[in-house]
């Protein structure tokens, strides 16, 4: 049998000369390939050691870190399906996702070990380690006593490499299996769509500026960059002065929009800083069409928008040269997602489930090598979400147009996207229902300069109790990962209702859209 580990694949990927640099850090460490691949050896070493049954969770909460991404590609390594955890997640986050995925290892920082390991061990996790973002921690420790040679274990395409959580209609999250082939399939789709240069074809070098616990940090950025043998500037977190201290050394940029909004701001963005750039990419949330527009009055670049999904990685882009599928057409068109990848059928369809035409808003289902396996133990839902043709029902609303680019006009999840990351109301909504005091409540996005989308809380209280604003939002501080809080909390008599009774959220969206403006 062939090996579809992806970590196989991206090994045989490294250049030849492995001591030349794989990655160099903001803080001036340099890492070579053969250090990326003795060190995913000893670490994979070490899972071995544990003797883990087949299809072992490893959950990991930890800051960005050379490190952390290689204990990624050492769970692939070893075999074992990887669970990564925003940084934010406070404990009741991480025991909701620790008791649902049962991981049998669990890697946090030093300074959580006291509370994420008691939710662990409760949750009958075996093993805990700690990995700090100075190299510091028990899984360093451990796994410097094993050899750095590691043969990648042997996986069918159809094995799962990662679960990552998302979504959640209903207010509880899903787990998003995505196997070895779905991301593999979709980097190598990726390199060719976005004219990927190996170090042979003049190499490129990726600014690695985005966090490593969603798609587009940890799977579009590394496996674009690995499976291309192309050097990352890695960033620990996002600072624009410090993008664009790096960019004349650099030829490619991911980010959400908020990061390009926040890179305009600097009058250090010019078109000497930018002149060795090849492509600026933006994706996991809307990137307005004045966004797109002032960045290639700025820079001369017309930024590759793109779109995705935890479920099905990368499904749609802009094309980055003619695109002989759509009549060799290369333009990159502000405020539309692109094309369908090569390879992904995405159709639009009305509420009946049938295709519209061209030009038509409806809801954006898509089908192909990147979708993924299913929901983490619900089966149900799974069922739920594809057609009876095998069709993924994304939840997002659109149209193609005459040209093929497909645009993204709305969702119909009920989702705020706010700076990148996804805030689920009806989980919001739980949470100020439970507060004392309070009788109902509802989150809506509204538009916001830096976040692009911000959450405001919409609260009725019970009557004759006195609800503080504050107060909702205070606790809900201390108890939700931050970017999840309301920015603003209103108490109200009422909210309006259509005739069901249900809440009118497009109403209270108006009510409030200029808030930030
Ligand atoms: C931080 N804050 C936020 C957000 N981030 N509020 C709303 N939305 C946010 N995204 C708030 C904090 O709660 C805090 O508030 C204050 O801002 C400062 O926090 P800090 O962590 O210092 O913020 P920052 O460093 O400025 O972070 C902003 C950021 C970050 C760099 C834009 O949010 C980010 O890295 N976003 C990228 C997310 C991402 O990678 N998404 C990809 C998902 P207070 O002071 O009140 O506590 S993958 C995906 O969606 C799909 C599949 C796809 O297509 O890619
Ligand atoms: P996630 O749940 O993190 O996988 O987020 C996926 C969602 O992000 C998609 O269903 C879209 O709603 C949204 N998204 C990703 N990329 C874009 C984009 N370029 N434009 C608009 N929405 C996007």
């Amino acid at each position: 049998m062939n090996n579809h580990n992806l970590f196989a694949a991206l090994r045989a990927a490294f250049p030849q000369d492995l001591d030349a640099v794989a990655v160099e850090t903001d803080q001036g460490l340099l890492y070579s390939w053969r250090d990326l691949d003795r060190a995913t050896a000893m670490l994979a070493n070490l899972l071995d050691s544990l003797a883990l049954p087949a299809g072992s969770r490893i959950a990991v909460q930890v800051e960005k870190s050379v490190e952390a991404m290689m204990l990624y590609l050492a769970t692939l390594r070893a075999g074992h399906v990887f669970l990564p955890l925003n940084t934010a997640y406070q404990s009741a986050e991480i025991e909701y996702f620790i008791g649902n995925a049962e991981p049998a290892v669990v890697v946090c920082s030093p300074k959580s070990f006291g509370w994420v390991s008691k939710i662990a061990f409760k949750a009958g996790t075996r093993h805990v380690f700690t990995l700090g973002e100075d190299r510091s921690g028990s899984l360093l420790e451990r796994a410097a006593h094993f050899g750095d040679q590691h043969q990648p274990a042997l996986r069918a395409a159809d094995d799962l490499a990662a679960i990552l959580y998302t979504s959640g209609t209903t207010g509880r999250s899903k787990g998003a299996m995505l196997t070895h082939g779905n991301m593999l399939s979709n980097a190598l789709t990726l390199k060719g769509y976005w004219g990927w240069r190996t170090p042979e074809e003049g190499g490129d070098v990726l600014i690695h500026a985005l966090p490593i616990f969603h798609v587009h940090g940890l799977f579009v950025a590394i496996h674009g960059a690995l499976i291309n043998g192309s050097k990352m500037i890695w960033l620990a977190r996002f600072d624009p002065k410090q993008v664009l201290q790096h960019m004349p050394r650099a030829t490619v940029f991911m980010g959400v929009p908020t990061l390009y909004v926040r890179l305009l701001a600097e009058p250090g963005l010019t078109r000497e800083v930018v002149k060795n750039m090849r492509l600026f990419v933006a994706g996991s949330a809307p990137l307005l069409l004045e966004t797109f527009n002032e960045w290639r009055e700025r820079t001369g670049h017309a930024i590759v928008e793109r779109y995705g999904m935890s479920e099905t990685v990368m499904l749609a882009s802009n094309p980055y040269r003619p695109d002989p599928r759509h009549g060799n057409q290369d333009e990159r068109r502000g405020g539309t997602v692109g094309f369908p990848l090569p390879g992904v059928s995405l159709r639009v369809v009305g509420e009946d489930g049938r295709p519209l035409p061209a030009g038509e808003i409806g809801g954006i289902e898509v089908k192909g090598p990147n979708v993924f396996k299913g929901y983490w133990r619900m089966p149900e839902k799974t069922a739920e979400e594809f057609t009876a043709d095998g069709f993924f029902k994304t939840g997002d609303v659109g149209r193609v147009d005459e040209h093929g680019y497909v645009c993204i006009v709305g969702r119909s999840k009920d989702l705020i996207i706010s700076g990148g990351y996804n805030v689920y109301p009806a989980e919001i909504e739980g949470y100020i229902n439970e507060m004392p005091g309070v009788a109902e409540s509802a989150l809506v996005g509204v538009p916001h300069p830096d976040f692009g989308e911000v959450g405001v809380a919409v609260v009725i209280p019970k009557a004759g109790t006195g609800l503080e604003p504050e107060r909702v939002i205070a606790e809900l501080k201390s108890r939700l990962a931050n970017f999840k809080i309301p920015k603003r909390c209103f108490v109200v008599e009422e909210l309006p209702r259509n005739t069901m009774g249900k809440v009118q959220k497009n109403l209270l969206r108006e009510q409030y859209k200029a808030l930030f403006a």
